[in-house]
């Protein structure tokens, strides 16, 4: 998958990248994300490849492009044998998120990013529109900490495991008033507390890094987010864990159905008869061979945001392939006003 998607995947991401950074600091999110989709979709359109969205911009109805169950990629087409070898109509899933962290595009704030990650046919949890509770830290912690335990046990932990205090941990958590009590419990623990307004899926990838200086990342995200996390997270040897919250008397804000009732039944029609159950990074992106791929919109602690120049611009992007275990940071120059053919006279 790596070798024959690869860089046209990073092509994908480099330029949803590009068209939100066109916005950012312009206060409008939905626009930013509206020109990423756009941008992701049209390139993934020119791949010789058979891809279907399993997490994206929302069901058919709500999103007219890149919604979930849409199929992408040249060989989606109804005359596709004709012209795709047979290892184009392998089928695989992508999962997309064209603007992670909208509102830091919109207002130019660190850490926005167009991400995505691509596997087998199945090899993607198809988290619902739901919250998930997350625990992500580095690989010398994977399997030690877990969800199921308290804050301040896990910080023991980590600390044991990363060879230091537990002073010297940073924890990156949302802040949401839902954090409060989570908040409290890591400071008084002796960690301290890093808070972001918006995207936890690069705030759970820096965990995968050493040297980013955050150590975990502990609280309540968007459940697709976390898909694509774990994605990362588990081609990187990394820890993660993830919890689906169904019930609005713990997560209020809109994303959430009407009743705890409803959305347990919602779950039960997708097959999740175990709604509580405690989702590893292996078993969210369970594939044979996974990639993920992620260009900064802006700046964050491991990838550089996009940098217009006269002509051109010049983008960041970190890959993470499952296939070769690799992370890659591929920098790139694109050169807007340059002729893409050679023109032979
Ligand atoms: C979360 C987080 C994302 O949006 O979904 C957040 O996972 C929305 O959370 O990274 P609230 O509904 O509590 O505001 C992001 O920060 C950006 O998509």
């Amino acid at each position: 998958m790596e070798n024959t998607l690869g860089l046209e995947i990073i092509e994908v991401v480099e330029q949803a990248g590009i068209a939100s950074a066109r916005l950012m600091g312009k206060g409008d999110k939905n626009e930013a994300d509206r020109v990423a989709v756009e941008a992701m979709r049209n390139r993934m359109n020119e791949i010789y490849m058979r891809g279907r969205i399993v997490i994206g911009e929302g069901e058919r109805d709500d999103a007219p492009m890149l919604y979930i169950g849409e199929e992408v990629g040249i060989c989606t087409r109804e005359d596709a044998k004709a012209y795709c070898n047979p290892d184009e109509l392998v089928e695989i899933d992508i999962a997309v998120d064209p603007c992670e962290g909208t509102n830091l595009c919109a207002y130019g704030q660190p850490g926005s990013m167009a991400v995505l990650a691509i596997s087998e046919k199945g090899g993607l949890f198809a988290a619902p529109d739901f919250y998930m509770k997350k625990l992500a830290a580095p690989p010398a912690a994977k399997g030690h900490v877990d969800i199921n335990k308290s804050a301040t046990e896990n910080l023991k932990i980590l600390a044991e495991c990363l060879d230091r205090s537990i002073d010297e941990l940073v924890v990156v958590v949302m802040k949401r008033d839902r954090h409060n009590d989570l908040i409290k419990e890591i400071r008084e623990a002796g960690a301290r507390v890093q808070l972001i307004s918006d995207g936890d899926v690069g705030a759970a990838i820096n965990c995968g890094f050493s040297g980013t200086n955050i150590h975990a990342l502990m609280g309540i995200g968007a459940a697709p987010e976390g898909v694509i996390s774990a994605a990362a997270l588990r081609c990187l040897g990394a820890h993660f864990q993830g919890q689906l919250i169904y019930d609005p008397a713990v997560v209020k804000t809109g994303l959430i159905g009407e009743s705890k009732e409803a959305n347990l039944e919602r779950l039960s029609e997708m097959g999740i008869k175990d709604a509580d159950k405690v989702y590893t990074a292996e078993e969210l992106a369970c594939g044979e061979t996974v990639l993920f791929a992620g260009t900064g919109i802006t700046s964050g602690n491991l990838i550089n945001g996009v940098r217009f120049f006269k002509g051109g611009a010049r983008t960041q992007t970190l890959v993470i392939s499952s296939q070769s275990k690799t992370a890659r940071f591929v920098d790139t120059i694109h050169m807007f006003d340059q002729p893409k053919y050679i023109q032979l006279h």
